[in-house]
């Protein structure tokens, strides 16, 4: 008997370490690389801190897309609002003169920074400029900018300002695709191409020099637009750029995106370790399990509508409701990841009406319930039909957001072996506590008030002891 629980231990043990092993890098990089990831496992520095405990931001995405809004000369573009310059039934040179348009004049950042902050967002990221090269801020580098538009004045400066006061960080969105630069190229055919880009990679250096300068208390850039061969080819250049960033403004934060390895890979080099401060792939969609992130640090953005970033007037498809997005924030952050939702404001600077719901009705449920979400992180608990487990970072306390409420208002609890439960409560009423039922070994069943008729998550708190030791939060459980 003695020799069957040594074996059963020890093949507990290998599945442990095997579990570990499939969520941490490589333990040997076979292929040397002087430009892949500089760095094993997550940042642990107070900005990347900062940055891990926010988990909700809000996306913008404003430039000239947002004047034709989908629609040009009566017909309506099936792409991406923002991508219509590159819609054979719009001449680019109609595109290309729309900054003579441009002319936010509703445009109140105060009341922008205020309306993230009632949504709870803890920070933002917006477009400084997308791939039509337009610059939302005056830039010396080029003509193609708000300073050539009727608004003649700054966008980016006054909203840094407005968000900041209100506590929110910001990060600048900078694609590196420039449709209206005569030097970008996709990809590099000729010595007059090379020529070229190599131009174009000194004016991209000198443009986000110059925000870094005007910006100062930015945390970090978001890039994209980086798939191009010519920029996927030249690792090396990318690599210096986001070490020379990081040393002027220590600190920065900056996405998987920007980066290649000398071998063409993105995001992950080619021995599989993460290049840049987390993975940023996670675009309109959403890890399904812990596994699918590898221990990283990562973070999802989406769409309200299904493939809309810049304003368009006719949404069409499927639109996301406000529990959607909220239960998309709560998996995320219930997998250890930040969730970003994005809005495309019109060209006069307001915000659709379907978007300003979306704002207030999160920030309805993030009032009462914010506190399961700033700061918190993957449990390390069984996951149960229910919803979603969130741990407080580096506490004993768990949060269950119950996104499903079953029939039978019974929520099925499954604490790992060494942890006990001591309590638990509503996260809205602290009074109110829920007696737990044992229904077997470390099993409950919690039962919901079967008056209630739940319209949002409803979040419990469970106090435990000990539960941070069954798992740091850095690894999925092994698979037994
Ligand atoms: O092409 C863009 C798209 O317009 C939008 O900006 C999104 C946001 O993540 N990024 C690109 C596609 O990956």
């Amino acid at each position: 008997m003695k020799k069957l629980c040594m074996a059963a231990a020890s093949a507990l043990l290998l599945l442990q370490l095997q579990g570990q092993a499939q969520t941490t890098a490589p333990a040997k990089d076979t292929i040397p690389l002087v430009h892949g990831a500089h760095r094993t496992g997550n940042r642990t520095d107070p900005d990347m801190a900062r940055w891990r405990s926010l988990r909700l931001g809000q996306f913008i995405h404003w430039g000239l897309y947002a004047i034709p809004g989908g629609e040009w000369n009566g017909k309506t573009y099936n792409g991406a609002a923002e991508w219509i310059r590159s819609w054979k039934e719009m001449p680019q040179a109609d595109y290309d003169n729309l900054y003579k348009q441009f002319n936010p004049v509703n445009y109140h950042p105060e009341q922008w920074a205020q309306q993230a902050k009632d949504m709870g967002a803890g920070y933002m990221i917006i477009t400084t400029k997308h791939h039509d090269g337009f610059c939302l801020w005056p830039s010396k580098y080029t003509r193609y900018t708000v300073a050539a538009s009727p608004w003649k004045k700054d966008i980016i400066g006054p909203m840094v300002d407005a968000y900041n006061k209100q506590g929110i960080d910001v990060y600048l969105y900078f694609s590196i695709i420039d449709w209206n630069h005569p030097d970008w190229r996709t990809s590099l055919k000729t010595p007059a191409d090379s020529a070229a880009y190599n131009r174009f990679k000194v004016f991209v250096k000198h443009q986000l020099q110059e925000l870094l300068v005007r910006y100062p208390t930015i945390k970090g850039f978001w890039f994209d637009g980086t798939w191009d061969n010519s920029w996927k080819n030249d690792g090396a250049f990318s690599d210096e750029l986001e070490q020379y960033l990081q040393k002027i403004h220590p600190g920065l934060i900056i996405g998987s995106r920007l980066r290649a390895d000398e071998k063409g890979a993105r995001h992950f080099d080619s021995n599989g370790r993460l290049m840049g401060d987390y993975e940023q792939g996670w675009e309109r969609k959403l890890p399904t399990q812990f596994a699918d992130i590898h221990g990283n640090d990562w973070e999802g953005v989406m769409t309200i509508p299904e493939n809309q970033w810049g304003y368009c007037a006719k949404w069409a498809g499927h639109i996301k409701t406000s529990n959607e997005l909220i239960e998309m924030l709560v998996k995320s952050t219930s997998l250890g990841g930040n969730f970003v939702i994005n809005f495309g404001p019109k060209s006069d600077g307001t915000f659709r009406t379907e978007e300003v719901q979306r704002m207030q009705e999160i920030g309805q449920w993030m009032k009462v319930n914010g506190t399961a979400i700033r700061g918190g992180t993957y449990a390390g608990f069984d996951k149960q039909d229910w919803g979603y487990y969130i741990r407080k970072a580096n506490t004993d306390s768990i949060f269950m957001v119950v996104c499903n409420v079953p029939v039978s208002g019974s929520l099925r609890v499954k604490l790992p072996a060494s942890t006990t439960l001591t309590q638990a409560s509503y996260l809205e009423n602290p009074g109110i506590t829920l007696t737990p039922e044992m229904i077997g070994a470390h099993e409950y069943f919690l039962h919901l008030d079967p008056q209630k008729n739940y319209q949002t998550p409803v979040v419990i708190l469970l106090n435990t002891s000990n539960s941070t030791a069954v798992d740091n939060g850095r690894f999925e459980k092994a698979k037994t």
